[in-house]
C-alpha cells in the first residue's frame, strides 16, 4: 500500500484525536526513519523524547527480545527477576533510594500526585481531604481527566469537566508566585523544569532553584515532571540538576525505554515511597519483566554511550546554528540540550507549514502550540548530521 491508502485508512477507521503529518514510517534506526514510499527522514521529535537513545536501538531490542522469550508478565502478585535490578540500577543511576514503576507518563504523574496527598496527611499534618497541589500555567502532565483538571489549555480540557478538585494554577517562571500561594495545607508543587509542550518554555536562571527553597522552607513536597526533559535530553540527566535542584520527587517515562515499550517511573527517597502500603496502588503491566528488562538496557545505554554529555555538547551547537540563521520569521530559538525550541513570528503564518516544508526536505519535526517548530532529535545525533540539516532548515526558514 501506498501512503494515501494508509491514511485513508485510518482516517476512516481511526479516532481523529490527532493531526499528524502525511508521511507514514515503516522502518527506523538511529536517528533516521523511513515511509512507506521509501523515502528517508531525519527525525527531529524523537517521539515526543521518548526515542532519546535512536530508533531501534540494537542493544535494547536484543534486551526485549531476549526478555520476551522467557516471560513477559507476571504481575505484581508474584515476584519477578528483573524489576528488582531495575530498582537498584535505577537508583544506583539516579541517586534516589526507591522507585515505583508505571506505565505512561500521566500514570506516573498521577503516582506521585497520590504519593504528595498521602504524605500530607500522613506526616505533614494537612486535615483529611484539604491538601493542595501547587501547579503552573502552560503546564502538560498528561491526559487523564486530574492531570487535564489543571491543564490552562481549553483544548485539552473543556469539554471533559467536572474536574479533580485541590490543585491551584500560578504563573510559570515566577518564583515569587509560589511562594505566595503556598499555605497550611499545601502538599506539593509539581512543575516541569522547561516546559515541552507549552512551547519549550525556559524558565529564568534560579527559579527551580528558588522554588526548591521555598518548598524547604514551608515543608512542601516539589514534584519535577521529567518525563520529557530527564534522562538525557536537556544535557544532563535531570533538567533540574542545571540548577543543583534534587526534588522530592522525579517522574521519568518515555526515554527510560527507549521507546520500545511504556514504561514510566517515580522516584523518591525511602521516608516518601515507603508510605505507599500493599493495596493501595497498582497497575496491571507497571513493572513487569518485559519492561524492566527493556528498561534497563535503556538506561544502560544512556550511560555507555555518554549520550547525556553528548546532548550537552551537539545541542548547543545546534542551538548556536540555529540563532544564527538570518530568517525574516523567527523570533527566538531557545532550549537546552537537544531540547530546542525555535519561536516564529505570529505574522509568519503558524509553525505546520514550516513542518510541512521541512518534511519536504527529509527532516521530520512537530510544530507545538502554534508557532513554536521543536527541535528534538535522538541524543545520538552526531555533528555532521546536524550539518546536513542546517542548510535545509535555513532553507525552509528563509523562504514563503
Ligand atoms: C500527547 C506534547 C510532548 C509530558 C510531560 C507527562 C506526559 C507528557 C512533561 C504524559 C507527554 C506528550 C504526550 C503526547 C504529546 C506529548 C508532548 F506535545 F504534548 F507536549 F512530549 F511534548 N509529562 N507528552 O510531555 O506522558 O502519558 O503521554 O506517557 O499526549 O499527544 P504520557
Amino acid at each position: 500500500m501506498k501512503t494515501k491508502e494508509y491514511i485513508e485508512l485510518e482516517e476512516h477507521y481511526g479516532a481523529h484525536n490527532y493531526h499528524p503529518l502525511d508521511v507514514v514510517l515503516t522502518r527506523g534506526e538511529g536517528v533516521w526513519v523511513y515511509d512507506v514510499d521509501g523515502r528517508r527522514y531525519l527525525d527531529c521529535l524523537s517521539a515526543y523524547s521518548a526515542v532519546n537513545q535512536g530508533h531501534v536501538h540494537p542493544k535494547i531490542l536484543a534486551a526485549m527480545q531476549e526478555q520476551a522469550k522467557k516471560i513477559t508478565l507476571t504481575s505484581r502478585a508474584f515476584r519477578n527477576d528483573q524489576l528488582a535490578l531495575f530498582y537498584k540500577e535505577l537508583s544506583d543511576l539516579t541517586g534516589y533510594e526507591m522507585s515505583l514503576p508505571m506505565n505512561s507518563g500521566a500514570e506516573a504523574v498521577e503516582t506521585a500526585l497520590k504519593l504528595a496527598r498521602k504524605w500530607a496527611y500522613q506526616v505533614k499534618g494537612v486535615p483529611r481531604y484539604e491538601a493542595e497541589i501547587i501547579t503552573c500555567a502552560g503546564n502538560f502532565h498528561g491526559r487523564t481527566i486530574t492531570t487535564i483538571s489543571f491543564s490552562t489549555e481549553p483544548l485539552y480540557r473543556d469539554d471533559f469537566g467536572p474536574f479533580t478538585p485541590g490543585f491551584i494554577t500560578v504563573p510559570y517562571g515566577d518564583a515569587s508566585a509560589v511562594e505566595k500561594a503556598i499555605n497550611p495545607n499545601t502538599a506539593a508543587i509539581i512543575l516541569e523544569p522547561i516546559q515541552g509542550e507549552g512551547g519549550v518554555i525556559v524558565p529564568p536562571a534560579g527559579y527551580l532553584s528558588r522554588v526548591a527553597s521555598f518548598c524547604k522552607k514551608n515543608n512542601v513536597l516539589l514534584i519535577a515532571d521529567e518525563i520529557q526533559t530527564g534522562l538525557g535530553r536537556t544535557g544532563k540527566l535531570f533538567a533540574c540538576q542545571h540548577e543543583d535542584v534534587r526534588p522530592d520527587v522525579t517522574v521519568i517515562g518515555k526515554a527510560l525505554s527507549g521507546g520500545f515499550y511504556p514504561v514510566s517511573a517515580v522516584l523518591a527517597d525511602r521516608a516518601l515511597l515507603g508510605l505507599f502500603t500493599p493495596g493501595e496502588h497498582g497497575s496491571t503491566f507497571g513493572g513487569n519483566p518485559l519492561a524492566a528488562a527493556i528498561a534497563r538496557a535503556a538506561l544502560k545505554v544512556i550511560v555507555e554511550e555518554k549520550l547525556v554529555e553528548s546532548a550537552a555538547q551537539v545541542g548547543e551547537y545546534f542551538i548556536e546554528q540555529l540563532s544564527e540563521i538570518p530568517s525574516p520569521h523567527v523570533k527566538e530559538v531557545r532550549g537546552k540540550g537537544l531540547l530546542i525550541g525555535v519561536e516564529l513570528k505570529h505574522e509568519s503564518g503558524g509553525a505546520r507549514r514550516f513542518c510541512e516544508a521541512l518534511q519536504d526536505k527529509g527532516i521530520l519535526a512537530k510544530e507545538t502550540h502554534e508557532h513554536v517548530i521543536r527541535f528534538a532529535p535522538p541524543l545520538v545525533i552526531d555533528k555532521e548530521t546536524i550539518d546536513w540539516a542546517l542548510p535545509r532548515i535555513r532553507e525552509v526558514l528563509n523562504s514563503h
